[in-house]
């Protein structure tokens, strides 16, 4: 129990709200109580900048041994050669893979934002924008969701990119990594998957390693799927020259003292995804999010992509049922579905006011939900967005979710 009441009681309130809503947001996830420990652990009061080994502070033999503990396990989880756990996030991971292997005014060819690519992936907001050169691809068909990559090849052989970037944080569908490989050696570029979201469904087998098809690094973040404590990772596949740069553009050329108490938390985190449980949980990710799918297609709901191959679904709830993104953010917020507003491939309307909602199921799974449960879901956000202004089905809705929320409670540990 906290002495400060203040803080106290937010932390209870949010404790409140998420175990009486139910989580959509595809980035969101629950850690279990070892993870939470030790975030919460001593480790905080440490300064340990440099790498195992090679510190400039004292008092290093723990630290050094529970950074080389999660990088020893995140090694054999993503199968690579090297990991480097000190990024603060994930921004902070591509910003540092930018900066050790790029020179200013380089390009990057990285998928456009509006399908499904992310803001680090440099949008013109975003700073990395200012020092190198971003260049794009997109969804061939957005109804399918297959990538141009006819067109990727040929604004690869044009701009010569030093690196191809995949990856996405609103795309449901899988990527070609072999074709990207194929593309990236023919102009010599470095191949690099942002795995932020599915992260933890490479991790527990679901979904391919980029690895396994030849891509060269990774970055990702470690709270998303992958279940673990807000932070973000570096893997490198092989390449001695990559592993050197990266180390040296995290420290000393970006970050301080890294978070030691946050990579004890990923260590926790990554011996639980090696469990047969956390398998059994990324599968069930997938099955859930086809399960919701169906529903919407039942109710002819516009997917992008056509559906999901992956643990999202991006809706276009303004082409289907006229009902805006932030509308349906709010009302599915009111009857305690928490999921956001998103654009979609080349919507007309504004990112604060879009077309379409992005949720997912790896919190839901999380909970202990199954097909049937999330089916439920499903048909309750339709009810409720062909029904927005309807206060009686609101809150009969609102009732079903918090039955469905009691009955699923958080869990402290997994498997
Ligand atoms: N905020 C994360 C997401 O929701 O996809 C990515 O930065």
């Amino acid at each position: 129990m906290l002495s400060d009441k203040s803080v106290s009681k937010l932390i209870k309130l949010e404790a409140k709200r998420q175990a009486e809503g139910l989580e959509l947001i595809p980035s969101e996830n629950y850690v279990s109580v070892d993870v939470l420990e030790a975030l919460g652990s001593v480790f905080t009061n440490k300064y340990s900048e440099g790498y195992p080994g090679r510190r400039y502070y004292g008092g290093q033999e723990f630290t050094d041994q529970i950074e080389t503990l999660a990088i020893e396990r995140a090694k054999k989880l993503f199968k690579c050669k090297f990991a480097n756990v000190q990024p603060l996030s994930g921004a902070p991971a591509n910003l540092a893979l930018y900066t050790a292997l790029l020179e200013p005014g380089d390009t990057v060819l990285g998928m456009d934002l509006s399908h499904g690519g992310h803001l680090t992936h440099g949008h013109p907001v975003t700073f990395p924008a200012k020092i190198f050169r971003f260049v794009r691809y997109k969804m061939k068909d957005v109804e399918t969701g297959e990538i141009d990559y006819v067109e990727l090849e040929k604004v690869a052989k044009k701009e010569k990119p030093k690196i191809i970037l995949a990856g996405f944080s609103a795309y449901s569908r899988n990527i070609d990594y072999k074709k990207i490989v194929e593309i990236a050696k023919s102009v010599k570029a470095i191949t690099v998957m942002d795995a932020s979201h599915i992260a933890g469904l490479i991790a527990g087998r679901a979904l391919r390693n980029p690895f396994d098809d030849g891509f060269d690094v990774i970055t990702t973040t470690t709270h998303k799927t992958l279940r673990g404590p807000r932070g973000g990772m570096i893997l490198v596949r092989d390449s001695e020259e990559i592993i050197k740069k990266v180390n040296k553009a995290i420290f000393p050329g970006l970050q301080g003292g890294p978070h030691m108490n946050n990579i004890a938390g990923k260590a926790v985190c990554f011996a639980e995804a090696l469990t047969p449980a956390f398998r059994t949980y990324a599968k069930q990710v997938l099955k859930n999010a086809k399960a919701m799918e169906k529903v919407f297609k039942k109710h002819k709901i516009r997917m992008i992509g056509g559906g999901t191959s992956n643990h999202l679904i991006l809706a276009d709830v303004f082409g289907s049922l006229g009902v805006t993104g932030k509308d349906a953010q709010t009302v599915l917020d009111e009857v305690g579905i928490t999921l956001n507003m998103n654009v979609i491939a080349d919507d007309v309307r504004s990112p604060m006011d879009p077309s379409g909602i992005r949720f997912g199921t790896p919190a839901l799974t999380t909970r202990g939900f199954k097909e049937k449960n999330c089916e439920k879901v499903a048909e309750i956000m339709i009810e409720v967005l062909k029904n927005k202004d309807d206060k009686k089905i609101k809150s009969e809705a609102k009732r079903a979710i918090q039955k469905l929320a009691k009955s699923h409670p958080i869990p402290k540990r997994f498997g």
